[in-house]
């Protein structure tokens, strides 16, 4: 089959409901939980802000708009590899350089879900990948990867954030697990938490090794992700758009899935 008919026969399955849109991202808005860093770094990104202009009324009679405060890495949103001193050289590390041929890909979904429940410092490893692979396939250039924690059912509560005296506490990736990714050829690794790395990561050797590995490659990440217990472990594509903000190290995204029914 051509090109032409596997876009054509896409548009047919999409208007017939055989493919379903899952969205993946959380509501953006004054209740969405912003990252705490240390103290020493203590410029924080501010609380979304909705600023109303106008709804039908003597500001606006016939149209309703707002206006926004809204910091790049917040809510479901996306790290580009400007981000991390580690990618701070890549010309088309920006979003509004990067390679948007790059943003829809085949997404695989390891289900930590589990694992994460039982713990929240789980930290999936590269033998817990292997492991998935051997059931579910291996793991292709070009393609997401994505941890699936069912952490945004915690969006809301204390628990999303997850922080006590020691810190913050949520899963993530070892240091060879994402070697392991980069190794695959992925564009990109996804989080259901705040942030692509675990709450505990600051202690890994290097610090943050989502962020430092993924960038330094020129990959991408994902974080806050939703509902990735309504897709399957493999076959489904995820676009993850971010705006083109000039110069940006990451914006919101509205994440979809494409998703195979029945
Ligand atoms: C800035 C500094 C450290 C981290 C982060 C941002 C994020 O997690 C983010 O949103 O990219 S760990
Ligand atoms: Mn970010």
């Amino acid at each position: 089959m051509g090109s032409v008919e596997i876009v054509r026969d896409l548009g047919a399955m999409l208007l017939s409901g055989q493919v379903e849109v899952v969205d993946c991202t959380g509501v953006l808005g004054p209740d969405t939980p912003i990252i705490q860093l240390p103290p020493d770094f203590a410029k924080p990104t501010p609380k979304v802000e909705i600023n109303k202009i106008s709804e039908y009324d003597e500001d606006g009679p016939f149209f309703a708009w707002n206006w926004m405060v809204l910091g790049e890495h917040s809510g479901t949103h996306f790290d580009a590899p400007h981000h991390w001193i580690t990618g701070k050289d890549y010309p088309d590390g920006f979003t509004d350089t990067l390679d948007v041929q790059r943003l829809v890909a085949p997404v695989n979904v390891i289900d930590c879900s589990a694992q994460c429940n039982a713990d929240p410092d789980f930290l999936l490893d590269a033998a817990g990948v292997k492991a998935w692979e051997s059931e579910h396939g291996e793991i292709n250039a070009g393609e997401w990867v994505v941890m699936r924690s069912d952490w945004d059912s915690r969006v809301g509560e204390a628990e999303f954030l997850n922080t006590d005296d020691t810190g913050p506490h949520s899963p993530g990736p070892t240091v060879d697990c994402i070697e392991y990714l980069l190794s695959r050829g992925i564009v990109g690794w996804g989080t259901q938490c705040i942030g692509t790395d675990a709450g505990q990561a600051g202690g890994m050797d290097p610090p943050y090794p989502a962020h430092n590995l993924l960038h330094k490659n020129n990959c991408f990440g994902l974080a806050s992700l939703a509902n990735l217990g309504r897709l399957p472990a493999k076959g489904a594509i995820l676009i993850a758009t971010p705006l083109k903000i000039e110069h940006g190290t990451g914006s919101p995204i509205r994440a979809l899935a494409l998703v195979p029914k029945g």
